[in-house]
Order: structure tokens, then sequence, then C-alpha cells
């Protein structure tokens, strides 16, 4: 057995004048608990300093670089950093990255217990749009205030298993899970900010926001075998609403453990990497099972294009 327990730290929602600190605080206090609760890792959500901010337009992009970290740790997150290496925990944090060259990402780290970064993530897929859309009730800048990752999908060996990290709108793309999947993961970490309804279809409720969040995280823990790990940032956002619904999926897709609450939370849960091994060793035995002469259209065209091509479409 190579148990990590898990403490996914959802957060309630972070208003648009809240500061760094003052968040950091309330992060600092789900640290504690979850060292009280003998936590070996814990998970926090994507964009996890700030306000959700790509829903507000700014022409300058650069009105908004007091919600970007320049360095990781930086003066502010340095404590968080003591303070889960004095725990003995591991950590993942979501956050929004100014390069030195002015490139911005938006970022997570994994961080090993001894609070050195042991690997960094940048988001590979970017949802929304880049410029003001006047049809949508609210905005989902992200393709203005960040450019798509660069880094790929990385896995780590960490706390004696393989840890791989997305963020947010990646966990609907079955290909995030399947490229870690081909890398072993055993356990996938990732953070969300998901709007409770779609500014372009208002009958996109929370039901199904909340419904196809479980769907992608479920689906992609047993497709690839792995232990999934997310976690939310909920609630009320200045006039915005979240859904919360952080969870924690074993490697049959079966949630082990969900939050209650829109507000900060800690969900803990003893998770088994032994328990990858199964599906790693039949049904998703990949190197048995899988056919890639037939997959080549996965990694050569985005849109879709019909066979028939477009006279008789
Ligand atoms: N943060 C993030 O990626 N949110 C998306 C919502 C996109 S709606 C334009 C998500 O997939 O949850």
């Amino acid at each position: 057995m190579r148990n990590i327990r898990v403490a996914a730290a959802q957060l309630g929602p972070i208003q648009l004048e809240e500061s760094r600190v003052r968040v950091i605080e309330r992060m600092l206090d789900l640290v504690a608990q979850a060292r009280a609760a003998g936590a070996g890792l814990i998970v926090f959500p994507e964009l996890a300093l700030t306000t959700f901010f790509p829903r507000w337009y700014r022409e300058d992009v650069a009105d908004f670089d007091r919600f970007y970290e320049t360095q990781m740790p930086g003066p502010d997150t340095a404590r968080l950093f003591t303070a889960a290496r004095e725990a003995g925990m591991g950590l993942y944090l979501g956050y929004a990255e100014l390069t030195p060259e002015g490139a911005r990402y938006n970022s997570s780290v994994l961080v090993a217990p001894d609070g050195t970064v042991a690997g960094k993530y940048r988001k590979v897929h970017l949802p929304g749009h880049a410029d003001y859309d006047e049809t949508r009730d609210f905005q989902h800048l992200e393709k203005r205030y960040f450019t798509p990752g660069d880094l790929g999908f990385g896995v780590w060996q960490m706390l004696g298993g393989r840890l791989g990290m997305a963020i947010c709108t990646d966990r609907r793309w079955p290909e995030t899970y399947r490229v870690m999947g081909l890398k072993g993961v055993e356990m996938i970490l990732m953070g969300y900010n998901t709007p409770s309804h779609n500014g372009l279809r208002p009958a996109e409720g929370p039901e199904k926001r909340q419904f196809h969040n479980r769907l992608s995280v479920q689906a992609g823990a047993y497709q690839n075998s792995t232990w999934v790990v997310a976690v939310a940032k909920a609630g009320r956002e200045d006039g915005h609403h979240m859904i919360g619904g952080t969870l924690i999926v074993n490697p049959d897709g079966e949630i082990v453990a969900e939050a209650r609450t829109e507000a900060d939370e800690l969900v803990v849960h003893d998770c088994d990497l032994d328990a990858t091994a199964f599906g790693k060793q039949t049904m998703f035995d990949f190197a048995r099972h899988r056919r890639i002469e037939h997959y080549g259209l996965i990694a050569s065209q985005t849109g879709v294009e019909k066979p028939w091509g477009p006279a008789s479409s």
C-alpha cells in the first residue's frame, strides 16, 4: 500500500478588492487544518491567490499586473511554502504567472514536502475569448490574459508515486489525461474556477455544470486508472457565481469524497496509489490494447473535417 492522505483545499470566493495577504491567511488556515488531519499533500484551486480576474475586461492587460506572480515562491507565497514544509506536506498551487520576458500563463506548481518546486505546469487549453464580447452575460477572457502553456503535461515522482497536473478546462479533454496516462500517472491534481452559468446559453445552469464536472473527472480517472483530485474556487465573486463540488475520484472512476459547501473547506481522503495497478494491468493496459495506427488524427487535426468533403456536407 502506498498511501497519500490528500487534503483537497476548496476556496470560497475571493472578491476583486480582496488582498493577496488576506487570501494567503485563509490558505494558511487550511494548511493548518490539513496538518491536523495528518495530510501528506494539500491541493489548492486554479488562480488560488486572486479573484477569477479573466471575467473582467481591461483594454491594457498590464492593468491587472497585480494579479500575476513574478516569482514562485514570492514574498507573499513564501509563507505558504514554509507552512507546508513545516507540516511535511506536498503542495499544489494554481496562480497567474508573469515571466521576465513578459509572457503570461495560467500556471500551477507542485511543491515537494521539503519546500522545493518539483514540477511546473502551464494551462494548455484556454477557454473563452480574447476580445470583449457584448453577446455574453459576462466575460471569460482567458485567451486575452494568458498564452497557451508551453510545457506539455508533465508527470513527476513525488511522495512515492507519479503525480501530474492540469488546470480547470483541461479536465474536459480526454487528451489531457491520456498523455499523462501514457507516462504512468497515478494521481492527477487540478484546480478549477467554473462559472455556474454559461454566459451564452443560460439554459446550461449549475446542475448541468456540476454534472459535467463529475462526468469529466470520473471518466478521466477510470479510463487511465488514476486518482484525480479536482479542487474548486467556489461561490459568488463580485456577483458572479461559480460551482463548488471539489472531488476526489479513485482509479475506478468513483467519487470517494466531495465538498458540501461553497466556502473554504477541506476534503480529506486516503488515496492508495497501488489501487491504480489493477486497471493499468487489465482493461487499460495501454501496451496491449491501444491501436495507435487509428489515432493519428488526434495529434494532427484540431477542428472537424468531414471525411466526405464540403461538397456533400
Ligand atoms: N477556468 C476555466 O477554465 N473555466 C472553464 C469555463 C469556461 S466557460 C467559457 C471550465 O471549463 O470550467
